[in-house]
């Protein structure tokens, strides 16, 4: 038996590929947990999840075509209550196939953030993802602020749950793709500085995208069609994010590289920038759960 087993955070798992945030929410129906532990996903993400239940934004907020998507989905959710209630379950559920769960939280206020990662590591999830990088939350016609661009923001984030948690505990923090590399290693710097930071997960979509149908109508309805970009289009993007990263970060910080993988080939670029594991949310989305074992025998045919 050939080994493709992989780690990140102290997770063992059995190879690179799971789901990312946004594509599992829920214990039932469509791309539910229940679905995901029967592929051969290396691990569940669910996700992600807010203190309060969301119905998300209103209208047309998904679209896809062969080279990008474009969602601006609003954080649907049912909101905390409901996974306090069925984390047992879930880790039930993903544990007794071999699979790790993990949750991705998104927070509005730093203590928000931490009381999601304190309740989802008392739940028993194996790893938490902090989502600084959500693009599609709007307040009385604002856009919200996407918190990974703000270092001081980032610090005191992480500064909140890791009183709530501990140094300890198994955390990612999911980041948007930085046009300024100053920046982005600014933020690097803070990652780095913060025992509670394990791995990054890079990208999250990029925001405020947008295209048009052939009449010129925007194909999403809500926020005048400004949603976050993803799919094939972002993956030069995404590899670039995980390099820089890479180069700053100490080697006990793992990366979790997503943006536009939809084949074998794009696990191996993605770990030849650094990552040690990947996500899909595109391809996932637009291919179904038979995406797994479809792009797993790729990556076995090309890495042997
Ligand atoms: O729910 C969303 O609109 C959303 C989130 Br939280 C995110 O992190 N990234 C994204 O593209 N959409």
């Amino acid at each position: 038996m050939l080994d493709y087993s992989t780690n990140v955070a102290g997770v063992k798992l059995e190879h690179p590929l799971m789901n990312a945030a946004g594509t599992c929410r829920l214990l039932a129906g469509d791309l539910s947990i229940r679905e995901l532990v029967r592929t051969p996903t290396a691990a569940v993400m669910i996700g992600s999840i807010t203190v309060t239940p969301r119905e998300g934004n209103p209208g047309n907020v998904y679209w896809a075509d062969n080279f990008y998507s474009l969602n601006s989905m609003g954080l649907p959710n049912p909101g905390l209550p409901y996974y306090e209630k069925n984390f047992h379950e879930m880790v039930a559920l993903t544990h007794g196939v071999g699979k790790p769960l993990f949750v991705s939280v998104a927070g509005f206020t730093p203590h928000e953030y931490a009381l999601l990662a304190l309740k989802s590591v008392k739940g028993g999830v194996d790893l938490v993802e902090l989502n600084l990088s959500c693009p599609n939350t709007w307040e009385g016609g604002n856009q919200n602020r996407i918190a990974c661009f703000y270092p001081e923001l980032v610090f005191a984030i992480l500064g909140r749950v890791k009183r709530e948690i501990g140094a300890d505990a198994k955390v990612s923090v999911k980041l948007a793709p930085f046009s300024d590399p100053g920046i982005l290693s600014e933020v690097a710097q803070v990652l780095k500085d913060t025992p509670l930071v394990k791995a990054v997960t890079a990208v999250n979509t990029f925001p405020n995208a947008f295209a048009v149908d052939p009449s010129g109508t925007s194909w999403i309805t809500f926020a005048d069609g400004f949603a976050g970009l993803a799919g094939t289009a972002l993956k030069p993007i995404g590899l670039g994010q995980v390099k820089q990263l890479r180069s700053w970060l100490p080697n006990n910080v793992d990366i979790i590289g997503v943006g536009g993988i939809s084949r074998g080939r794009d696990i191996v670029d993605y770990l030849s920038c650094g990552a040690k594991a990947v996500q899909i949310a595109t391809a996932l989305l637009e291919r179904g759960p038979n995406v797994f074992s479809t792009m797993l025998s790729e990556y076995i045919d090309i890495v042997g």
